[in-house]
């Protein structure tokens, strides 16, 4: 478009420039001017594509932050039995999904319906995001350091969180959930007999970042079934 204009205006100044010397020094002035014109178009159109790099550039990175997060919660569960160890889906909290009674800390979690529900992160349940290993994430500062408050302790990553749900699937169709108490004594629907604790689980991690300017975005939500 630039440049059929440029054409267009040239044009005039060529012609009249065989009429006398001491125009064609104006015009060759315009044709300065509109150089300048052209190449201040340039230059604005490649600050912009500037900024549009670093922009992406935010948006790719934070997007492997997302995938990173998800990740590690993924590698945390994957040592753990679905239910708990020793007492199952436990008949004493009617066999919901959470932690047990006596459960209170990241290191009480010891089955994948544990983590049903929780949130890892500023204004969740427990302190995160977390590891695989299951330690909170430092924030780490731009020349490497980790960022410690005041009282010297690390400080949580910030303004991420990871949030985990874990639902109870049919074996023969991972996209039927059932209810966390749901078992079958007899076949139905042509499905045979399954105990309470012998479901497949899904595990579904979203994560969060909570900029320090506008609304939280969810960048990642990763599902995968625990058979
Ligand atoms: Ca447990
Ligand atoms: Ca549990």
């Amino acid at each position: 478009m630039h440049h059929a204009r440029t054409t267009q205006l040239r044009t005039p100044p060529r012609r009249l420039a065989c009429s006398g010397a001491r125009r064609s020094g104006a015009f060759t002035l315009l044709e300065a001017a509109l150089a300048m014109v052209i190449l201040g178009v340039g230059v604005l159109a490649m600050v912009d594509a500037q900024s549009a790099f670093i922009q992406s550039n935010l948006w790719s990175s934070h997007a492997a932050t997302a995938t990173f997060l998800a990740g590690e919660i993924r590698e945390f569960a994957r040592p753990l039995a679905r239910h708990d160890p020793v007492r199952g889906l436990d008949p004493n909290a009617d066999y919901a999904f959470g932690m047990e009674a006596g459960e209170v800390t990241l290191d009480d979690i010891d089955d994948i319906d544990d983590l049903d529900g929780l949130v890892f992160g500023e204004g969740g349940d427990m302190a995160g995001p977390i590891s695989a290993l299951g330690e909170v994430i430092p924030e780490i500062a731009i020349d490497g350091s980790i960022v410690l408050d005041s009282e010297g302790k690390p400080v949580p990553m910030v303004g991420w969180t990871q949030e985990v749900v874990v639902e109870k699937v049919e074996p023969y169709d991972t996209s039927i959930t059932r209810a966390d108490d749901y078992w079958r004594e007899t076949e139905q629907d042509g499905l045979p007999p399954l105990g309470r604790e012998s479901f497949p689980l899904r595990v579904t991690v979203i994560v969060r970042y909570s900029p320090a300017i506008g609304p939280t975005l969810e960048l990642a939500r990763v599902s995968w079934i625990v058979p």
